[in-house]
Parts: structure tokens; sequence; C-alpha cells
């Protein structure tokens, strides 16, 4: 089975109203973070092959919840709420600051977390924030860069540059970062490869 294959079998499972709700922290899994409309659910559309997966939405912050979805008995993807909605209530913001770095922090059968930016802005205050909490729960971290079809190649590798240097200035860092556009089906197969490793779906393959 190739890799992308994997991924197309993902299928709903549920909406958690706080990570408590997950379900058992068994088997293994993989989240996906990002600000609000930065493409988090077209990254795992387009990963999974399926276009209305995680739903995808011109108004942004509207999901506060946390969608998990199953690959197999034991593995799954946690779509993570957009972070820096301007619009969610104060309360609704100071519950995810504490429940966000406890699921990090606590959380065993996480494996890593895919952190998506845009690739056209600096990384914000949130963004850095989202990396060092990971950083300090010792998890793997991998960056997509999306919407990478917005600029030309050449322009696009600076960016990419760019962003590792402003994350580094802050000091944090990514364990690995690629671009990605949805809208052209780019970077599937790096992705794919980082949440392979990560949820060792090779040694699974192969067993
Ligand atoms: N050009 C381009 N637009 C994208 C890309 N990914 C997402 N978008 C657009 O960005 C907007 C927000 O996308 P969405 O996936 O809902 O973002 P989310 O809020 O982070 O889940 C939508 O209008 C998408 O069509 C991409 O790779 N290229
Ligand atoms: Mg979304």
């Amino acid at each position: 089975m190739s890799e992308q294959r994997y991924y197309r079998r993902a299928s709903f499972r549920l909406s958690a109203p706080t990570p408590g709700e997950l379900g058992p922290d068994e088997g293994a899994e993989v989240a996906f973070a990002g600000r609000s409309n930065v493409g988090k659910s077209s990254v795992i559309n387009c990963l999974t092959g399926q276009r209305k997966l995680a739903r995808i939405s011109g108004t942004p912050g509207r999901t506060q919840t946390i969608n998990v979805f199953d690959l197999d008995e034991a593995r799954r993807l946690i779509d993570l709420p957009g972070y820096g909605y301007a619009k969610v209530p104060a309360e609704v913001k100071r519950r995810w600051e504490r429940a966000l770095p406890d699921y990090l922090q606590n959380r065993g059968a996480l494996r890593g977390v895919v952190v998506i930016m845009d690739l056209r802005h600096a990384p914000t205050e949130q963004d850095v924030q989202m990396v060092g909490w990971c950083a300090s729960a010792g998890l793997a971290l991998h960056g997509v860069l999306t919407k990478a079809d917005k600029l030309k190649r050449g322009r696009a590798k600076q960016r990419l540059q760019a962003v590792q240097r402003s994350l580094a200035e802050a000091g944090v860092a990514l364990s690995s970062v690629q671009l990605f556009s949805a809208l052209k089906g780019e970077g599937v197969d790096e992705l794919s490869g980082v949440l392979d490793a990560w949820l060792e779906v090779g040694n699974f393959r192969r067993g």
C-alpha cells in the first residue's frame, strides 16, 4: 500500500469539546495545529484524499472542538481547534490555553504535531507559543508551510528559510519543515512520509 493510500482510509470518529473527551489514551495519534484560516482543513483533506473530511471554511474560527479521524483500530489524526481567531470569546480562549499544553504534555498516544503556517506570513506569537509548548513536551514537530502556490518557486524557498530563521530568533525550532499546496496537491508525499515514521505505519504494513 502506498503511503498516500493509507491515509485515504481516514474516517470521522468524533468531535471532542475538550482533550479529556478524546477517548482512551492508547495507540498512536498525530495532531494538526495552526492559526485559524491558515489552511489546516485543506491539508487534512488533501492528505486523506477526501474533499469534505475536515470542513473547509471561508469563515474562520468556527470550530472550537477537536476532531478525531480514525486511520485504523490503533491510529488516528487529531484536528486541533484553529487558534488566533479574534472573535473567540475570552473565556473559550482561556480554556484552550490551559487544555492544549496539558494535552501536549500528557497524552501518551501523541507521537508528533504538524504545525501549519501560511508560507507568506511570519510566524505569529501563537505559532511560536504552540511550537514552544510542543518543544517543552518533547514532541516531534513538523512544519507545513502551505499556500505555496501563491508564490513563485524561488520566493517560496526563501520564505521557508525566513520562517525557520524567525522561529529560531524566537528561541524555538521545528524538527522538520516543508512546502505544501492543497490547491496543487503538492507536498502530500513528504507529509505522509513524516506521519508514516511517527505512526510507524511502515512497520505495521510489513508486520
Ligand atoms: N491558494 C490556496 N488556497 C488555500 C490553500 N489551502 C487552503 N486554502 C484556502 O484558504 C482558506 C482556508 O482554508 P481552510 O482549510 O478552511 O483553513 P483552516 O481554517 O485552517 O482549516 C480557504 O478559502 C481555502 O480554499 C492552498 O494550498 N492554496
Ligand atoms: Mg478548519
